[in-house]
């Protein structure tokens, strides 16, 4: 098999000096933080759509990178082409998963039965390149929002013969993500959500989701798969209103219909940022609740109401993360770069630099947080404020469940006035990371 990348080479660290456009400046996979290697902490996982087959098309313009990798598109040469390409392109930067939709890896034919068939075939090769480089599947899923018969929804649609078309994708994307060994399987609900409730029965809809993702759930453990199911939460876009709205009201989904033990989040960045939410918010949502399970990690603009997913260059946004990951003990999951280069970068190069951008924004994010952790301020000053319910009797009694509220009130009147509690110190938390970061 010819190489593709010809003018790429292996993508090797040279640390922070270095001004080669095609080496990590932080990524730095052998490096012990915090006890654990660099890549133990950052399990990086390629997406197979953006980085394989979109080319740059928007809704004013066609593509600008040539993603034919040497085969004509839509036919089964091209979609072994992708497979040679994603394979050389992660061995190159050493990354160690990917991601993939159904659709992504197969043209989809008219009839489902030959679109299963090509998704046997291209997981044959797949499943040959995964043994002989040793990359795995981070998470599977199906891409239900594409085609038109979703235009309604998928669980929430109101055609029966959609929902079994639904299924069956589902169940093939399961099939296909256990033969791979993913260790995840993502439902995304893009076209889950309404447009006006004036065409919409809202708990019908959320029911029969329910319903879907129970049997998905029943048919994975039936065929083994023994992985977490996700669910990534939007808050809008495509719909104007998607049910997952954030990871609370995802969490809240899941627990109503009992699903809370198979599932947990799959947090992107661009979607935390548009539900109104910082992506350390959802993180840490998810994380307290149990349901930290796998990250996209991408980045919105702030200017642009839309999900950009670009490519992460915020180190501040990404120490954030890996704060709230390495507090949460790591993920099951790992960091999808749910990602695109911009239009304009159309390069091969591109794609490389691109990722190198992301890995090398991570590790920074890792190291720092490890640096914010190490100093220890930030957790004493946090313990020490709520110092008042650990350290004292009444406190204690508080947290232990056993308080009455005729006890307290008591307490209260016996004080008679109570003293302003302890300034919460904002600034000074701010200079402190920013001491650290910078200093
Ligand atoms: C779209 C989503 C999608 C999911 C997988 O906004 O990010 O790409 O990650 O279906
Ligand atoms: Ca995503
Ligand atoms: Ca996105």
């Amino acid at each position: 098999m010819a190489e593709i990348f010809t003018n790429i080479p292996e993508i090797k660290y040279e640390g922070s000096k270095s001004k080669n456009n095609l080496a990590f400046k932080f990524y730095d996979p052998e490096k012990v933080v915090l006890g654990k290697t660099m890549k133990e902490h950052l399990p990086f996982a390629m997406a197979w759509w953006h980085n394989l087959c979109a080319g740059g098309t928007d809704m004013f313009g066609r593509d600008t990178a040539d993603k034919s990798f040497g085969a004509e598109k839509g036919t089964m040469k091209h979609a072994k082409a992708k497979v040679d390409a994603g394979f050389e392109f992660m061995q190159k930067l050493g990354i160690e998963y990917f991601c993939f939709h159904d659709v992504d890896i197969v043209p989809e034919a008219d009839d489902i039965n030959e679109t299963n068939a090509r998704l046997d075939e291209i997981s044959d090769y797949i499943l040959e390149k995964m043994n002989v480089t040793g990359i795995k599947c981070l998470w599977g899923t199906a891409n239900m929002f594409s085609n038109p018969r979703f235009m309604n929804g998928v669980g929430s649609t109101n055609s029966a013969d959609v929902y079994c078309f639904a299924a069956a994708q589902i169940k093939k994307a399961l099939d296909l993500t256990v033969k791979l060994g993913g260790k995840g399987y993502v439902f995304w609900g893009g076209r889950e959500g309404y447009e006006t409730l004036l065409n919409t029965e809202m708990k019908f809809e959320q029911e029969n989701i329910a319903r879907l993702m129970k049997m998905a759930v029943e048919y994975g453990r039936k065929i083994g798969f023994t992985g977490d199911f996700y669910i990534e939460p939007k808050p809008k876009e495509p719909m104007k209103h998607q049910y997952d709205f954030d990871a609370a009201t995802a969490i809240g989904f899941l627990r109503q219909y009992g699903l809370d033990k198979d599932f947990k989040m799959n947090i992107e960045a661009n979607h935390a940022t548009l539900a109104g939410h910082t992506f350390q918010h959802e993180l840490r949502v998810s994380a307290i609740n149990g349901m930290l399970g796998s990250i996209d990690a991408n980045q919105g603009d702030y200017l642009l109401g839309w999900d950009t997913d670009e490519f992460p260059f915020d180190v501040y946004e990404a120490t954030m993360c890996m704060y709230e990951v390495i507090k949460a003990g790591g993920l099951t999951g790992g960091f999808n770069f749910d990602a695109k280069n911009r239009r304009p970068s159309n390069t091969y190069e591109d794609m490389f630099e691109a990722y190198i951008l992301g890995m090398d924004t991570f590790a920074l994010g890792l190291l720092n947080a490890a640096k914010i952790i190490e100093d220890g301020r930030i957790d004493e000053f946090v313990s020490e404020k709520y110092s008042s319910f650990r350290n004292t009797e009444i406190g204690s009694k508080i947290l232990s469940g056993n308080a009455t509220l005729e006890e307290l009130a008591s307490y209260a009147a016996d004080k008679k006035n109570v003293e302003t509690p302890i300034s919460g110190k904002q600034e000074r938390l701010e200079g402190i990371v920013n001491s650290i970061l910078f200093g």
